[in-house]
């Protein structure tokens, strides 16, 4: 007995030691989870409208981002703080305000406009992140290229003379050909391609976003990972089987199918895009079928888009990434499909102005609806604080990480957007815009009362009761200056 017990003792010991030791790890591997870096996931599809199942839009079939959505916040005001690809995009990587002279159109370049700005990708990077770029983010894959650990990745580049012939991605021979014979590389404005997903590049894209979340969940770098998608900007080229979701029978032309009413003719200036494109006319209106088969590609391309989201989507949560990702989806900026007899981006309206915007971070309270204004501008500053990161000086966004909790201590009282020659100050009651020429003149405005007029249909500007309103909307745009 006294010899067993002699064994036993410091058996037992050495059994507690080990046990207790494997607590002990496991306590230390808990708060080594805990400890670690959030990644993010941002994902950005080019053009897209704030119309979405999780918007509530009747037709529009979009689950994969509806399941992010219910699980995350839908912003119902996000707003966009320049129209156009490049300039927005330019805008919200470097965190820095649009103006006259920097971040103004399509072309734009961050280091061309803004050389010295730090960019989301290169802060990520210098804290130590995998800062990788799949697809379009910056315009120009090669503009601040340096600011990503490795270099952007898209179907075709580095060969960049390609990209410029080739991005509008058509897949029939015929629509080729009419391409290829247009000195501006535009064919058809809309393609139903009989082909598989990956034919086109947004399904290119999803399949190296899935390859390298696969890559990343083996290694211990945190990672801010940005894959854009191309869709549904025009061409709306995407595979047949997303066309056949729809009845074109249930698709029809905007209510707000008209010039709005007292509205001055420098608002009215967009659609020259999508004029490029065969089959249409150079001036004048779409006329009603086609205008209803380009709303019809529209939505099949946001269905494309979403299907490869939902590739993305489930490689996250397959690699086992979706408890320490935050992942935000958003368009670049709107797209007028109508909205006033206009197409394309380029002009003051809301329908131009407001984006779609998805975000969820691990743990926040599922299913929620943001009515709070949000600029992209606030993108960099927001992915700073849910990361926990310092945000570098002179941003000129600021963070609206709390809205995800619920807490409205980020809440906005106005956002402030800019095309060309127009400054338009939104609150959460007004949308202002007002031309001024080279000379700082006053030379246009209008004002919509979106209470009384959500589809900013009847210009108010000039009316008399108004004038308080627009002394109020002017002092925001000035203090923006
Ligand atoms: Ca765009």
């Amino acid at each position: 007995m006294l010899t067993s017990n002699r064994l036993l003792t410091p058996l037992i010991a050495l059994l507690t030691l080990i046990l207790f030791g494997r607590v002990l790890d496991t306590k230390a591997f808990a708060k080594d989870e805990q400890d670690r870096p959030m990644n993010v996931l941002f994902i950005i599809a080019d053009d897209l409208r704030p119309e979405l199942g999780c918007y509530g839009h009747p037709l529009i079939k979009s689950p994969n981002i509806d399941r992010l959505a219910a699980s995350g916040t839908v912003f119902t005001q996000a707003y966009c703080n320049v129209p156009v690809c490049g300039a927005s995009r330019s805008s919200f990587l470097t965190g820095l305000r649009p103006t006259r002279s920097r971040f103004v159109n399509w072309n734009t370049r961050m280091d061309a406009d803004a050389p010295e700005a730090d960019t989301i990708a290169s802060h990520f990077k210098r804290s130590g992140y995998q800062s990788i770029s799949l697809g379009k983010i910056a315009h120009f894959p090669d503009d601040q290229k340096h600011h990503w650990t490795e270099s952007p990745w898209r179907p075709d580049y580095p060969d960049n003379d390609k990209v410029q012939v080739t991005w509008r991605d058509y897949q029939s021979p015929k629509n080729i050909e009419i391409s290829q014979s247009n000195p501006n590389g535009a064919g058809p404005p809309l393609e139903a391609g009989d082909v598989g997903d990956d034919a086109y590049r947004d399904g290119q894209i999803a399949t190296k976003a899935v390859q390298r979340l696969k890559e990343l969940a083996k290694s211990d770098d945190p990672f801010f990972l940005a894959v854009g998608f191309l869709k549904p900007h025009l061409p709306f080229n995407a595979p047949k089987k997303y066309w056949d979701l729809y009845d074109r029978d249930e698709i029809h032309l905007p209510d707000n199918y008209r010039r709005p009413e007292n509205v001055p003719n420098v608002a009215m200036r967009s659609s020259g895009e999508l004029r490029a494109y065969t089959g249409l006319p150079r001036m004048g209106l779409v006329e009603d079928q086609k205008a209803i088969e380009l709303i019809h590609g529209y939505y099949a391309c946001v269905s494309y888009v979403d299907a490869q989201v939902g590739r993305v989507l489930d490689q996250l949560h397959q690699s086992g990434l979706g408890d320490r990702t935050v992942v935000i989806l958003c368009g670049d900026h709107g797209w007028n499909l109508g909205d006033h007899q206009l197409w394309c981006k380029h002009c003051n309206f809301q329908s131009s102005l407001r984006t779609a915007f998805v975000a969820r971070r691990p743990g926040q309270s599922a299913g929620q609806t943001c009515d709070a204004m949000i600029e992209l501008v606030d993108l960099f500053p927001t992915m700073c604080e849910l990361t926990s990161l310092a945000a570098p000086a002179g941003l000129q966004g600021t963070s609206f990480a709390k809205l995800l909790d619920g807490d409205p201590a980020d809440r906005k009282k106005h956002v402030v957007c800019l095309w060309k020659s127009g400054q338009t100050a939104l609150d959460a009651r007004y949308s202002y815009t007002q031309w001024t020429n080279r000379q700082g003149d006053e030379a246009a405005r209008m004002l919509y009362d979106h209470e009384s007029d959500p589809g900013e249909n009847v210009n108010v500007a000039e009316h008399p009761e108004q004038r308080d309103v627009i002394s109020r909307m002017q002092a925001i745009l000035r203090e923006s200056e």
